[in-house]
């Protein structure tokens, strides 16, 4: 049955990659995003380079990104050469009704929010379970912190009714490292109102290099079902 559970998601996620895929055109500069879902987006880009010969450049928003576009043949470019971009599609941990997401599982927030923010349309792609009436009740929000400043940024999320959690690395001991050399504090709050609010309160605090979440930014999400894919669009 778990096989089948994740099958399932696999496949819907796909769906969704390869419709985000149709918004790329000739002479596109696209951020890629980084995880699990984008991963099949980028595997798109590669073929449809190769099919049609579709001139594209991508700017990577991870390690892991980029490794991916070099595998599949997507030339590579910067920020500095491309300030910038026509689109970028990424994935998420979660999305309401408004488009507003919750990012960061992967570590990734940061470039993440910087390329989102440097594109003219920011698409997301994700399998239907992402979907949620209210962001950030079964999802920690994840914050970018510099390691200089981990202590003044935990004492100060808690007067802010946080429980921030150092997010610990897997085969690794000690902290998870971002590629940006960070930590990442995964912060949960009981009540989680005005999240527009709570963005601003966060990153407010030294030390605060990016939150996870991305309010009013998302322009069209892909959800991908068992059977299809869901189009949302912000009004
Ligand atoms: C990376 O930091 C995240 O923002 C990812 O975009 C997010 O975790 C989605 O990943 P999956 O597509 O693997 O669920």
């Amino acid at each position: 049955l778990r096989r089948e559970n994740v099958d399932w998601r696999e496949d819907a996620k796909k769906r969704a990659a390869l419709e985000a895929v149709k918004h790329v055109r000739e002479g596109f500069v696209v951020g890629l995003g980084s995880g699990t879902t984008v991963a099949y987006a980028i595997q798109e880009i590669g073929k449809r380079i190769k099919r049609e010969g579709l001139q594209v450049l991508g700017v990577p928003t991870s390690h892991q990104a980029l490794m991916l576009a070099v595998n599949h043949s997507i030339p590579i470019t910067t920020l500095d050469e491309h300030p910038k971009l026509d689109l970028t599609i990424d994935g998420a941990d979660q999305i309401d009704r408004d488009l507003n997401l919750i990012k960061g599982m992967g570590g990734a927030l940061m470039r993440e929010k910087i390329v989102a923010s440097a594109a003219k349309q920011f698409v997301i792609v994700a399998d239907k379970t992402k979907l949620v009436e209210k962001l950030g009740t079964s999802q920690p929000i994840p914050l970018e912190v510099l390691p200089f400043a981990l202590s003044t940024v935990i004492a100060r999320i808690k007067e802010l009714g946080g429980k921030p959690v150092l997010r610990e690395g897997n085969r690794k001991i000690g902290p998870v490292v971002t590629d940006n050399g960070n930590f990442i504090l995964d912060v949960e709050f009981e009540s989680v109102d005005a999240l527009d609010k709570l963005d601003v309160a966060l990153k407010l605090i030294p030390g605060v290099l990016e939150t996870g979440l991305f309010m009013s930014m998302a322009d069209v999400v892909y959800l991908g079902k068992s059977d299809g894919v869901m189009r949302l669009e912000r009004k």
